[in-house]
């Protein structure tokens, strides 16, 4: 059994590697014959009976859609698209007798008719920034349908680009492998891989997106298809980018930049802006597989306390179900739920449950025990359990093509699968985690979502499963990638109805673009490595530049032993993630933060404090991810695209504009090389400055995660707290780091918190300007914006490095009107 599994695993294995060699197999697409205009879009007709169709979405933003060998169809929707509806932008449509040309003030499409080929050039320079290497392919004759996951699904299509010479390439979201994507190959399949190592490919997620960058001009670009899909940024030639889908439409968003920054804006305007969570899921969290029974939970939190750690989340794992059955208590392990949520609540600890797709697959048994009267969720399950009860009788599991419930198998044992596509299903999942809310949870986790199943984690156990795909019943070619981006829809959905007051907190495992509307993310069961440890920056950034700007790992790793001085240089990256969780596997070695001494934990609390007192500047950034979609955790060269040796650093990273962050991967390291970009820049710890653009050597001790501030910002501090919300953020230190002229200045983001008011302009924007004058060093708060009221408090100022007004401190009481002071 053992040896035919894993030579299927080979074949398929094998096969994927032989096409991410060859797409020469496909077929080209026919010459354009003729083309009509409607509205924003030009609808090309080609010989081959295939139609293209080229929408100006803005000026910045071009849709492509193929349908190769027949016309485009009516229907057209995508579950990863948040608008639909562009404000027309301004464009010019010509003809040559050889050509096509879309132009709009920013970039041209260039359409050649025979070979259909598309150019994307620069408007005014009409310098090339994307150009197709051959026609769009597809495979009309079958030829790969030996390696398709279901031929029946649909066909292969594919777009070949030119690649650059110095071309780099960043994105695809969650990805074991490094930054700069060129010269690598991967395929979305969202896989359940524990253990994973740099390599490993597909994981969790699909982010089709990516984007490409020349001479410090960038673009992306969106292929938004979920069939298993593959992306080769020349693997496997020197010249050729290459994309493609195991069936769909080719369809593709091309967004010109050149800058990074504003591409990211308009990804997040085209797949959805992240919704700013609770401020709390930015406090420190913990979790292992699992905390149980509830005395356990409160002994977790209590070590937390006493200790003076920083704690606002503990997480429930799956043993807190009666039996796996989700949306239910285990009467033994957690008999009150409710007493044991206000408890944690006194000390300012939250609870989040874990929620796995897979519903038990229980028919009625008269067996059991019959439930008294009172909440489902609190029942014995043994006689009948509500959730599959009430799936079933109203037809929202998922079943094969023949009718037949699709049972996989998970946690459970057999179970079943909601089908996330219906809408009516997706409500009914959201209202059911009512089961945890009335007793006081506050977020959820969604894991196993790929979705997982013991029975074939390729997927072929389901191939036949039908989703209802409003109303194209299509198989799970086209839904597996998909089905993690409805659950935490509905998961989200489900949390912001029940409590309409408070901003949903859904942490998830799986995903398709357009995740970020709906949940946060982690990157599954890492290991406690170094290597693994390693990942952690380019996956962060990665998935950060792929429009997820809520990244975390578990903290010391989930698989295997970790130590001490892995776990203190494992916080010592989360500390600036906005997830932050320590979390361990079922069978391995207790990791919390004071498993290995005293001194690693003084070392590790000194971080968490840190962390707490950098909250306002954290949330101000996280504001700025959600406004912008520009993320928190930043690759250099995301805030540096025109300086090549960002292209391929993934040892380092920044926090917003201001903070450089370069962590020690290596065991028994205590010194490192840090690249500093142009300007000027302080040593966190030190205020030594150093004038950039230079590679530096740093002491880096265990004690210390090399850090610097970029000249010419201003840090937020809150005092240090051990959960959000202890203490009135009353002294708000603003560090004032002066660039070389002397200025600096900073905008902080302040609202309630928790509640959804934010959206309505219930948000409160300080800024805060500095520079010598004449009389001294002048500091200005502006008039403050929005309608949010702290209520007064202390402002502090320090100027920091060795300026003249080095040190000097000055405080004002914010009443909400502008300042203006005179550090002398
Ligand atoms: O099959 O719920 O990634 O965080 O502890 C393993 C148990 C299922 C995988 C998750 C991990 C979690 C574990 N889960």
């Amino acid at each position: 059994m053992r040896n035919v599994a894993g030579l299927t695993c080979c074949l398929i294995v094998c096969a994927v590697a032989a096409l991410a060699q060859d797409i020469s197999r496909l077929e080209h697409i026919g010459p354009v014959i003729s083309f009509t205009r409607t509205g924003n879009s030009v609808t090309l007709n080609c010989q081959d009976r295939s139609q293209v169709q080229l929408t100006v979405l803005a000026a910045d933003l071009i849709r492509v859609r193929a349908s190769l060998g027949r016309a485009l169809p009516q229907k057209d929707y995508s579950w990863a698209i948040a608008r639909d509806q562009w404000e027309p932008p301004r464009w010019n449509l010509s003809e040559a007798p050889d050509s096509i040309l879309l132009a709009t003030d920013e970039v041209e499409a260039l359409v050649s008719r025979s070979p259909l080929l598309i150019t994307f050039r620069h408007a005014q320079s009409h310098e090339v920034i994307n150009a197709d290497e051959q026609p769009m392919m597809y495979d009309a004759r079958g030829a790969l349908q030996g390696i398709m996951f279901d031929p029946q699904a649909g066909i292969f299509v594919a777009v070949a680009k030119k690649l650059g010479f110095d071309e780099h390439f960043y994105g695809l979201g969650e990805k074991a492998a490094r930054l700069d994507k060129r010269r690598g190959s991967f395929v979305n399949w969202n896989s359940d891989t524990p253990g994973y190592t740099e390599g490993k490919d597909p994981i969790y997620q699909t982010i089709p997106f990516y984007l490409g960058l020349e001479r410090g001009a960038a673009y992306g670009i969106f292929f938004d298809n979920s069939y298993r899909s593959y992306f080769n940024f020349g693997n496997s030639s020197q010249e050729r980018v290459w994309f493609g889908a195991e069936g769909g439409e080719l369809n593709y968003y091309f967004f010109y930049g050149p800058s990074i920054k504003k591409i990211l804006g308009r990804y997040a305007d085209l797949t959805g802006h992240m919704p700013l969570p609770p401020l709390w899921s930015l406090g420190n969290q913990q979790s292992r597989w699992s905390y149980y029974p509830d005395k356990m939970v409160e002994q977790v939190a209590r070590e937390y306390r006493q200790r003076d750690l920083p704690l606002d989340v503990i997480h429930l794992d799956i043993d807190y179900m009666e039996g796996y059955r989700v949306f239910t208590w285990n009467k033994n392990r957690f008999p009150n739920p409710r007493e044991l949520a206000q408890n944690l609540g006194k000390q300012g600890i939250k609870l989040v449950t874990i929620v796995d797709p897979g519903v038990k697959y229980q028919p009625s048994n008269s067996n059991g025990t019959i439930a008294s009267t009172g909440p489902p969720e609190l029942g014995p399950q043994d006689r009948s359990y509500y959730v599959f009860e009430q799936g079933k009788e109203k037809g929202y599991f998922q079943r094969r093509k023949n009718g037949e419930l699709f049972i996989p198998k998970v946690w459970p044992g057999e179970s079943v699968f909601v089908d996330f596509s219906l809408p009516e299903a997706r409500r009914w999942w959201g209202d059911l985690h009512r089961a945890y809310l009335d007793y006081g949870v506050a977020g959820i986790w969604n894991d196993m979502n790929e979705p997982s199943d013991f029975v074939d984690q390729s997927g072929k156990n389901q191939s036949d499963v039908v989703s209802y795909d409003e109303g194209e019943k299509s198989t799970h070619a086209k839904n597996r990638n998909i089905f993690a981006l409805l659950e935490a829809r509905a998961t989200y959905e489900g949390l912001a109805r029940l409590q309409p007051e408070r901003r949903p907190y859904v942490i998830t495992r799986a995903a398709y673009a357009g995740i970020q509307r709906y949940s946060t993310m982690w990157t599954g069961d890492t290991n406690s490595t170094w290597e693994s440890l390693a990942l952690n920056i380019p996956m962060f950034t990665t998935i950060g530049l792929s429009g997820q700007p809520f990244v975390g790992s578990d903290v010391g790793g989930f698989v295997g032993r970790g130590n001490g001085e892995l776990l203190v240089r494992s916080y010592q990256i989360s500390f600036l993630a906005p997830f932050c969780r320590n979390h361990k596997e079922i069978n391995g070695y207790d990791q919390e933060p004071w498993r290995f001494g005293r001194y690693y934990e003084a070392i590790i609390r000194k971080y968490l404090k840190l962390r707490y007192e950098l909250l306002p500047f954290l949330y101000t950034t996280l504001e700025e991810a959600h406004r912008t979609g520009v993320p928190v955790f930043r690759p250099l060269v995301l805030n540096y695209q025109e300086d090549a040796n960002t292209y391929n650093l993934d040892d380092q990273f920044m926090l917003g504009n201001e903070l450089l962050v370069a962590p020690v991967l290596r065991p028994g390291a205590t010194e490192r090389l840090v690249y500093l970009p142009k300007g000027l820049w302080y040593d966190y710890w030190t205020n030594r400055k150093y004038e950039g653009e230079t590679t530096i050597r740093v002491e880096a001790p265990l004690e210390t995660v090399p850090m610097f501030v970029r000249g010419g910002v201003i840090i937020p501090k809150a005092p240090a707290m051990n959960y959000v919300g202890e203490k009135a953020v009353d002294l708000i230190t603003f560090n004032i780091y002066p660039d070389a002229k002397g200025t600096a200045s900073t905008m902080l983001y302040e609202d309630d918190g928790i509640s959804p008011a934010y959206t309505e302009g219930v948000l409160r924007r300080t800024t805060i300007s500095a520079t010598p004058s004449a009389t001294g060093y002048s500091v200005t708060v502006a008039e403050l914006k929005g309608s949010y009221k702290p209520g007064s408090r202390k402002f502090e100022f320090v100027v920091k490095g060795g300026a003249s007004h080095a040190g000097k401190v000055a405080t004002l009481t914010d009443d909400g009107r502008a300042h203006r002071i005179t550090i002398p």
